[in-house]
């Protein structure tokens, strides 16, 4: 059995696009659920809901995505009009404007973090 455990991290930070599987703790997010999930938990310790890093970002070289983790990528929930990779923004953040989809930012942004890791 594995148990998801899913800490806030409530201090800000940028994040990198190139954290691989060994380096990485920032979730992932494979459904609506698991998105709608994040979010409650998001709101617990943020009631303003706001913008917080996920574990999702831009392959370099490549014009693809991939969780921080290494699972594929089989679910997005963009926010119109993007992502738009302005200014190089190789990070995905949740609960951009106002239907609080995701949006690609860069990662030097100090926002917080959902991080996760598995216990087995
Ligand atoms: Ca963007």
């Amino acid at each position: 059995m594995i148990l998801l455990h899913l800490l806030f991290a409530l201090t800000l930070g940028a994040v990198s696009p190139s954290d691989g599987p060994e380096g990485a703790n920032l979730v992932s997010i494979h459904s609506l659920d698991e998105e709608n999930f994040i979010k409650a938990l998001i709101k617990d310790f943020d009631h303003a809901e706001g913008w917080t890093w996920i574990g999702l970002s831009h392959v370099h070289k490549q014009r693809s995505w991939m969780w921080s983790d290494g699972s594929a990528v089989k679910f997005t929930f963009w926010s119109q009009g993007q992502p738009d990779h302005l200014d190089k923004e190789d990070c995905i953040h949740t609960n951009f404007q106002a239907a609080k989809k995701w949006n690609d930012l860069h990662c030097n942004g100090l926002i917080p973090s959902v991080c996760a890791s598995h216990i087995i």
